[in-house]
């Protein structure tokens, strides 16, 4: 079935689904803080605001932004903004410092890239951490989610598995939200399939999803056993548990969150990835949704996000 998806559709996905993705990351950060422990979320009890985001949410802005002002991911306009947006402190990654410096200092993006990590190009979860509201933009194409995902993670992720981490998430999102658009819940190893239907099979971050839909039903902590929970930063390292954890929960903002904060390891990002395919799918507010309380304690997205000129 093809459908038209009007602008202002469009913007309302990608808005949810960063909503749930700067909640995740803000909430998931907390627990780095000493003296938090993952049973005061189970029991209700939530960190004191304000709850500051992260890189993971500095750069799904500019995502964002970028889809608000021009519909598609120009490569060249993403790079500068990500690298005159970045603000050193919010914990970005020490290739992605690197690489951001370069573009801001001008080097094309390309080279910048491609220098990352001796010459191998960045594999780290930074380009997946950013993209599920591109995903939920694109809730009317599968392919075309893939093809601009890839656009948007190659600006600073010269890796094919930081790359493919980033393809899997936004195929993920528009799935989510597209289901959302239909008015039913893809089966958790239905949306697993489609993600690794997009995927070279080669590739290690295709075998991490494949192996996930393996594990469906199993508990989460043995899922983050076998998958990896991030705590390496990579995108084969984090992709897969985050995926099994939205295609398991994906009607279920909190509970999926309260998982990657149980399973530990990169938990901003994981909580980020899983909050933005599942807002895909909730929503903020209402049942399942965004907890208005959390959209609350988290800090304030950025002026230029929220009320562009
Ligand atoms: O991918 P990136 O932006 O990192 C995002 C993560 C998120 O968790 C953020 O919240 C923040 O904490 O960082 O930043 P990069 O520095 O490019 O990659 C992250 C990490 O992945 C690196 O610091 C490395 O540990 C690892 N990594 C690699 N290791 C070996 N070889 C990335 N690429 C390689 C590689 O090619
Ligand atoms: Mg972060």
């Amino acid at each position: 079935m093809t459908f038209t998806l009007f602008p202002d559709t469009r913007l309302t996905l990608a808005r949810d689904a960063l909503a749930g993705l700067s909640v995740g990351d803000a909430l998931g950060s907390q627990f780095f803080v000493p003296g938090r422990r993952p049973d005061d979320l189970a029991a209700g009890r939530l960190p004191a605001p304000p709850w500051e985001w992260t890189d993971d949410t500095e750069m799904a802005c500019s995502v964002v932004a970028e889809l608000a002002a021009g519909a598609r991911i120009d490569r060249d306009r993403l790079a500068l903004a990500f690298a005159q947006r970045c603000e050193p402190y919010r914990g970005y990654g020490p290739g992605a410092v690197r690489v951001l410096r370069l573009i801001r200092t001008g080097t094309p993006w390309p080279v910048a890239a491609a220098s990352a990590f001796d010459g191998q190009g960045s594999c780290g979860n930074g380009a997946a951490m950013r993209v599920a509201p591109l995903g939920a933009w694109h809730a009317d194409s599968t392919r075309r989610a893939a093809e601009q995902a890839r656009a948007s993670a190659e600006v600073t992720h010269a890796h094919p598995e930081g790359v493919a981490g980033a393809v899997a998430v936004a195929v993920a999102a528009s799935l989510a939200a597209r289901a959302r658009l239909d008015g039913g819940r893809p089966e958790p190893a239905r949306l697993l399939s489609a993600v690794a239907g997009a995927l070279d099979p080669a590739g290690e971050v295709h075998q991490g999803v494949r192996r996930a839909a393996t594990l469906l039903g199993r508990p989460a902590a043995e899922a983050a056993d076998a998958l990896g929970n991030g705590s390496r930063v990579t995108a084969q390292d984090t992709v897969p548990f985050t995926l099994w954890v939205a295609a398991t929960l994906l009607h279920d903002y909190p509970a999926a969150i309260r998982v990657c904060v149980e399973a530990g390891g990169d938990v901003d990002t994981t909580a980020a990835i899983v909050g933005g395919i599942v807002a895909a799918y909730t929503g903020v507010g209402g049942r399942g949704g965004v907890p208005q309380d959390w959209l609350t304690a988290r800090e304030p997205l950025p002026g230029w996000v929220t009320t562009p000129a």
